[in-house]
């Protein structure tokens, strides 16, 4: 991690009257920092959570998702890869700030779509964004209106160690950097299946419950054989991790 990374984070916070924590829809829990929530909460500062991405999530799961996370704050879902959400965000910011002169920060996870929002927001490029995760280093100010201030943030990684299949879950870690990409595919299988059950049937034309019973229909749909007619589990591993980082699964 770089140097001086959280002082830096805590002084976006300090600068700012508003947070918008931007979190993956498709896995909001792994990507909250309840600490930093918790601080900007105690504070005189608002707080709004954003659930981008939402293109890649069916409409129960995300309903599902919101109703936990209305607990803590006003929650807006977003695709800025759509322009869905667009109005209801800017409600929300106009609801928290209340008129008054603002900085806006936007925090979260690293890959959350952080700068995609600042340049939806703005109606044109000015953060640079990328598929890898830790894109952006140093904080950006961005004024999109008379009164309104964002600051684009690096993402947050909370101190908390996370076992091999969240980093790929987060893409932290792709499929030829882990230890046993077969495994952690099995894993994602079983951890879609308990999101929405149906998503092997929406996704890959498949019914099927089974962890390994599945990965291998996978193989056969994606016609990786090996000598034989056999399914090669190994490759198709590869395969899903990598559809699922490039966010080709919706869940
Ligand atoms: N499907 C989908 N992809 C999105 C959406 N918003 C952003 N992305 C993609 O997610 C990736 C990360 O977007 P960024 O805006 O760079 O994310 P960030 O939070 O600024 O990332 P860091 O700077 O690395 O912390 C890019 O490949 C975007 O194209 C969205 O609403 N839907
Ligand atoms: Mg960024």
């Amino acid at each position: 991690m770089q140097k001086g990374f959280f002082s830096r984070i805590f002084r976006i916070i300090q600068e700012s009257n508003l947070l918008l924590e931007v979190l993956d829809a498709r896995f909001p829990e792994l990507t909250r920092n309840r600490g930093i929530e918790k601080k900007i909460l105690n504070s005189e500062k608002k707080l709004v959570l954003v659930l981008n991405k939402s293109d890649l999530v069916t409409r129960e799961t995300l309903f599902r998702e919101k109703k936990e996370l209305e607990k803590i704050a006003p929650c807006v879902f977003l695709s800025t890869k759509q322009r869905n959400g667009l109005r209801k965000l800017r409600e929300a910011i106009g609801k928290a700030i209340n008129g008054k002169d603002s900085v806006v920060g936007i925090i979260g996870y690293p890959n959350t779509g952080k700068s995609s929002i600042i340049n939806v927001l703005r109606g044109k490029s000015v953060a640079k964004t990328s598929s890898k995760a830790g894109f952006t280093r140093g904080e950006q100010f961005v004024r999109i209106s008379k009164n309104i201030m964002l600051v684009d943030s690096p993402g947050i990684i909370p101190f908390a160690q996370k076992n091999e299949f969240e980093l790929m879950l987060v893409n932290s870690k792709n499929a030829e950097r882990l230890k046993d990409s077969e495994t952690t595919a099995l894993q994602l299988i079983q951890w879609l299946l308990q999101k929405n059950p149906s998503v092997l049937k929406e996704n890959f034309g498949i019914e099927e419950t089974d962890s390994e019973k599945a990965l291998e229909q996978i193989a056969f749909k994606k016609n990786r054989l090996v000598k034989g007619g056999l399914p090669d589990t190994q490759a198709t591993a590869k395969i899903l991790i990598q559809d699922w980082q490039r966010e080709k699964i919706k869940v």
